[in-house]
């Protein structure tokens, strides 16, 4: 039987490697770690208790019904954090506003974390797969003050470490550090996320597209076209790729991610920034395509390299197997 590497101790090791880390990452990392055990625990039981399941009443900033275990997830991310004591403020997609910690422990914190509490709740009280994404950055203001908006904003070229928690048939969790894609599944007897894919490289081409298809007559030509190619048999596997979309970004991502495909969720007609947040959905899972080998582009540029304006801004999504983004990607530059 081969030795069982936690979480904590594969974090502690990367930390022994880096001479020039202090732990404070270490810190966030695990506090991460834990919050998502108690998010895990909480999405295990939702179909079991009748007053977490269903909306709790209120629509967040997007317009959209916040049901009960957002707000649940939500508040027990920022808890974590605020008592961490290394993060001096938080962005979440479920609050208007960002949150500058006010104890002096926080103000000292080094580090700003944005997340999305629990992506794809729709899916929910049908019970599908949902999940937290997270992204970390050095703060640009001053320390031991109050976190600023401009500490929130940063490029994705800046993260210096992004995750996602997939509650699927198993709770996984898989980040990186900018030194590669580590994966993690938690073991519910031993209550501990153990290394079940280190490494993992997303496959350079692949044959699964995902994208809400009820959408094609309102994107764009060149994306008509790219999906007309995955669906013909004169593509480079000659016969139609296979069309898998949950509808949760990160199950749809994670799969990608083994098994090689990609996600678009596009401008459309009448989204023309597309659905998907770029400061909470977008970069983090960015940095993990590009540090596994994948791209993640807006079907034009990187999506690393925007400036974001807005805690909220939206962007159009193209991310999964390199060869397959840029073949959508040169579909639309074709048409333009
Ligand atoms: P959310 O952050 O409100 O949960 O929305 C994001 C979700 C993604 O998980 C998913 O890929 C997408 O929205 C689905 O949108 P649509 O129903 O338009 O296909
Ligand atoms: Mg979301």
């Amino acid at each position: 039987m081969s030795k069982v590497t936690t979480l904590n101790e594969f974090i502690l090791e990367g930390q022994a490697a880096h001479s020039f880390a202090t732990g404070e990452l270490t810190r966030i990392l695990n506090d991460i770690a834990v919050a998502s055990k108690i998010v895990s625990r909480d999405v295990r039981r939702a179909g079991l208790v009748d007053h977490i399941l269903g909306a709790q009443g209120n629509t967040n900033v997007q317009g959209e019904e916040q049901q009960k275990l957002d707000v649940v997830a939500d508040e027990q991310f920022i808890k974590a954090f605020e008592y961490g004591g290394e993060v001096c403020g938080i962005a979440s997609e479920e609050n208007d506003d960002f949150v500058a910690f006010q104890s002096e422990t926080s103000k000292n914190g080094k580090y700003v974390v944005l997340f999305d509490p629990l992506d794809g709740s729709s899916n929910i009280d049908v019970n599908v797969s949902i999940g937290t994404i997270f992204s970390i950055y050095k703060r640009v203001s001053t320390i031991g003050e109050e976190a600023t908006f401009e500490d929130m904003i940063q490029m994705g070229n800046q993260q210096v470490a992004a995750g996602y928690v997939l509650y699927g048939s198993s709770t996984m969790l898989v980040y990186t550090t900018g030194d590669g894609v580590n994966g993690f599944t938690l073991d519910p007897s031993i209550g501990e996320f153990c290394l079940s894919h280190p490494n993992m490289k997303m496959p350079v081409k692949g044959r699964l597209y995902a994208m809400n298809e009820g959408n094609i007559n309102i994107c764009e030509e060149g994306l008509r076209d790219y999906i007309a190619y995955c669906q013909s048999s004169e593509n480079d596997y000659q016969a139609p790729y296979s069309g898998r979309y949950i509808g949760s970004l990160v199950a749809d991502f994670h799969r990608n991610m083994i098994k090689g495909g990609i996600y678009i969720y596009p401008e459309t007609t009448t989204a023309p920034e597309g659905r998907l947040r770029l400061l909470y959905e977008c970069n983090p899972l960015a940095f993990i395509a590009e540090q596994a080998g994948g791209l993640a582009t807006t079907g034009r540029k990187r999506i690393m390299d925007i400036q974001p304006q807005q805690l909220h801004e939206r962007v159009p999504f193209y991310i999964g197997s390199k060869n397959m983004v840029e073949k959508a990607m040169s579909c639309i530059a074709a048409k333009n």
